[in-house]
């Protein structure tokens, strides 16, 4: 006998769904009947949602509940005590009360970088700021991991970043009128599941399996090849793309085949990097043959890649992950010139593209729709940092930096209030990142499950998850806006995050101003029925609360969004771009005077100073099984291990070395740290790289070869990556690259631990 289901709608980042229960709680998930291509990463949920390492209880480090507030370097390594919600929330309370009395809140740390769940009202980053500014404000961070290189960038060369995200042409534009799409740092399936705050309809990974067009993937990676595509795999040594890039300008330059009239017209500044191609200033000309040197490809493939781009309709599309390594602005900035030599920027299907391949939601053809917002208020304190600097701050109070030709200062942060991120996922140098935990006097963590962030807190908050609560999911390319319905109860005794912080407000007087006296169903329908008075003003009808809430869902109407580089392009003058010469800028004036040595005015060849550590390039890149370390405990996640590790791809050639077969436990080590895998040996890695994924759960452990160190054992490559900068313009996550050993590990193999809470007492 087959029992009728009821089956919700919900979000996520990477797909809209329908969920169920059975009888005895087990929850089943199903794409959403629209999407022409559902990630394989819903099969995560069903194990994730109830499994043991959620945060049952709220749970105090005992160290900071029987001595109090202050620094330690016991964090991440001590037992913790339940305790009940009110005693849980008087102390946060009174610990943030006493941090802004005695410190001013400039020495609360709120930036609270992640990405959290999908669900405009309930995202906890949002939520945390909010509440915050009510109460005096907070240290913040500015930009993200993700492109916070280009993030600075981009303004001082085309006057903003979202002339390239949010205005990307189409695939649907590609296929039309591309004949070649070079792709540095690939188009890897794997990252076109995801796109912040949902997406309904995977077209993106759709269109890119069967595009037509003609592409040339660079990448020592084979899975960043399409399948079934015309593509022609380079795979180049990492971190060598600009000296390919300029080869390629070289041979054009050289041969004539630049457009001259464009490059007038519309671009500032290329006499001097024209000069800088000759080798005027450095004695090196940037020829075919000096790239293929670097890049390990042959020369005359790279005079004929040149001829052919010049030959028709060519995109030039960077991946995000070449901007996160050191010196990640080069490839960008002389992505973006090799293109304006070629003259097709602001043409359909031509120029410069930033991120095919790293977001779904980058040529996706969804409408460009701000979706429903909750306001976060004003921050009275204007202190921030570089989203990636916060080891820095917390190591070195008063110490000076470098910023975008800014001078700043790393105010005393005496608290960390974290909710919906991973900072021990998310950073670099591990190892590091724990010495800077232990100097706050206190460290709150809103968490779902015991992540290393929570286990390295002194207050762990339980939060619900997405399907334990109500709320509105919508991306800002989405094709559907969607009305996520509650399908569980809360697991345990866990909150909603704004319940959590309505709490701590009301100990602090400011309940009234945080909730405004509205509850979560209410704040729902006022940031819904705002945000429908806005499609209105703009003449797009769409139904009332009611109707959409009953419906599930809502197909948004369409919304133009021309790019503004056709109309710049058909008159700068009458058009300019928001940069200082109104034009695109292959020289800026402005990053040149600023004098630093790591980024000077006009692209360059600038190999990476992180070379020590082995004879192996580690690529750290998102991993193919999980969104960052959200569903390490998914099923999906789980069957991809290797020995219960991370997988980690080694060429046979660099295996054979080692005496490595497929399936072994290795060690993974450099001067920074060390971490176990298990070993997939691939011809699909170029000679002399190795990929390790970014996400498992960090587990350290004391290091079986060296004594007095720890040791990641479940494969978390961001123990090997340093904590260094892209550049001191950007202070961007560079965090892509490692150098590293691998041996085989012969050892007794500790055992993972991470799918396990921590040693728990109760009060
Ligand atoms: N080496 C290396 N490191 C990298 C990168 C790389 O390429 N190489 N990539 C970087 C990039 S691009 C990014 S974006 C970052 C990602 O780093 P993060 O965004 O920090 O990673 P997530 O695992 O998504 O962390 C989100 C956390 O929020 C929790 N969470 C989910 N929903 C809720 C909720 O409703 N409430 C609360 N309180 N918590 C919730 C989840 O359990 C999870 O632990 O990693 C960066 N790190
Ligand atoms: N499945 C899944 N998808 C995701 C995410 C996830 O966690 N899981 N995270 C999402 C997020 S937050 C972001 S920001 C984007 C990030 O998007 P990206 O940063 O573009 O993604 P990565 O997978 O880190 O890197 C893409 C590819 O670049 C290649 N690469 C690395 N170094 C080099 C190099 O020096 N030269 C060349 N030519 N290629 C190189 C690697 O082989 C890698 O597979 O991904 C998003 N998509
Ligand atoms: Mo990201």
């Amino acid at each position: 006998m087959t029992t009728e289901r009821t089956w919700l709608p919900s979000s996520s980042h990477w797909g809209a769904f329908r969920a169920t229960t059975d009888a005895d709680g087990t929850l089943h998930v199903a794409p959403h009947p629209a999407d022409p291509a559902p990630s394989p990463l819903l099969d995560n949920l069903p194990d994730t949602v109830r499994h043991r390492t959620r945060v049952r209880r709220p749970a105090i480090r005992r160290g900071w509940l029987e001595g109090g507030p202050g620094p330690t370097d016991r964090r991440g390594t001590e037992e913790f005590v339940e305790v009940s919600w009110d005693t849980a929330l008087d102390l946060v309370a009174e610990e943030l009360d006493r941090t802004r009395r005695e410190h001013g809140n400039e020495a609360i740390f709120g930036g609270s970088y992640g990405w959290s769940s999908a669900g405009r009202f309930h995202h906890a980053q949002s939520q945390l700021h909010r509440f915050h500014n009510t109460i005096g404000g907070y240290t913040s961070s500015r930009g993200n991991y993700s492109v916070g290189t280009s993030q600075v960038l981009l303004p001082h060369l085309v006057g903003s970043s979202g002339v390239l995200f949010a205005h990307a042409d189409s695939w649907q534009t590609i296929r039309e009128h591309t004949d070649l799409l070079v792709a540095f740092g690939g188009l890897p399936r794997k990252n076109l599941s995801i796109a912040p705050g949902g997406v309904t309809r995977h077209t993106s990974a759709a269109a890119l399996r069967d595009l037509g067009t003609e592409l040339v993937v660079i990448s020592p990676l084979a899975d960043d090849v399409p399948t079934g595509s015309r593509s022609a795999w380079w795979p180049v040594a990492p971190g060598t793309d600009v000296a390919l890039q300029l080869g390629l300008a070289h041979t054009l330059l050289t041969s004539g085949l630049h457009d001259r009239e464009f490059l007038e017209r519309c671009c500032t500044g290329f006499e001097v990097f024209a000069d800088y191609l000759l080798g005027k200033p450095d004695g090196t000309a940037k020829t075919a043959e000096w790239a293929a040197g670097i890049c390990g490809v042959d020369a005359a493939d790279v005079r004929a890649l040149a001829e052919r781009m010049a030959a028709g309709r060519t995109l030039i599309t960077v991946s995000w992950s070449l901007q996160r390594t050191e010196h990640g602005e080069q490839p960008v900035w002389a992505g973006l010139a090799l293109a304006a030599m070629l003259g097709q920027i602001g043409l359909p299907g031509g120029g410069f593209g930033h991120g095919y391949g790293s977001m779904a939601d980058i040529g996706d053809d969804g409408p460009l729709l701000q979706p429903p917002t909750l306001p976060m208020g004003q921050n009275p304190v204007s202190t921030f940092i570089p989203v990636a600097r916060i080891a820095d701050l917390l190591l070195h109070p008063g110490r000076q930096y470098d910023y975008d030709g800014q001078r700043l200062t790393y105010p005393d942060v005496r608290l960390v209030h974290w909710a919906g991120g991973n900072p021990f996922h998310h950073h670099q140098d591990l190892n590091r990142l724990r010495r800077a935990f232990g100097r706050p006097d206190t460290v709150v963590v809103h968490e779902t499950h015991w992540t290393a962030t929570a286990r390295h807190a002194d207050v762990v908050l339980p939060a619900t998850v997405p399907l334990e609560r109500e709320d509105i999911g919508g991306g800002f390319r989405d094709s559907h806006l969607i009305a996520m319905h509650q399908v569980l109860e809360p697991y345990g005794e866990a909150r909603d995050d704004h319940a959590i912080l309505a709490g701590l407000a009301r100990r602090l007087g400011t309940h009234r101003e945080f909730t405004e006296g509205r509850s979560p169903r209410e704040w729902l329908v006022h940031m819904y029925e705002r945000w429908r008075g806005g499609l209105a003003a703009q003449g797009h009808d769409v139904p009332p609360f009611d109707e959409f809430w009953a419906a599930g869902e809502l197909r948004l109407p369409r919304v133009s969004h021309p790019s503004p580089l056709a109309p710049f392009r058909a008159d700068p003058q009458a058009n300019p771009l928001r940069t200082p010469s109104g034009r695109i800028e292959l020289f800026s004036a402005e990053i040149d005077s600023f004098g630093y040595p790591d980024c000077p005015g006009h692209p360059v060849w600038l190999p990476a100073r992180q070379r020590r550590g082995g004879p192996l390039h580690l690529i750290a890149n998102q991993p193919a099984t999980r969104l960052h370390g959200q569903g390490d405990v998914g099923a999906v996640s789980r069957r991809a291990k290797v020995a219960g590790r991370e997988p980690l791809r080694i060429h046979p050639r660099d295996a054979a070395e080692r005496g490595i077969s497929d399936g072994d436990v290795v060690r993974v080590s450099n001067h920074l740290g060390a971490c176990l895998a298990g070993a997939r040996v691939s011809e699909d890695v170029r000679p002399g790289v190795v990929v390790l994924a970014t996400g498992a759960w960090f587990d350290p452990q004391p290091d079986p070869v060296r004594p007095g160190e720890s040791l990641c054992a479940h494969g978390n490559p961001n123990v090997l990556t340093a904590d260094v900068p892209a550049s001191r313009l950007s202070q961007g996550c560079a965090g892509q690259h490692a150098h590293v050993e691998v041996e085989r590990y012969d050892g007794p193999v500790p055992p993972v631990r991470t799918g396990e809470p921590p040693p728990l007492a109760e009060r």
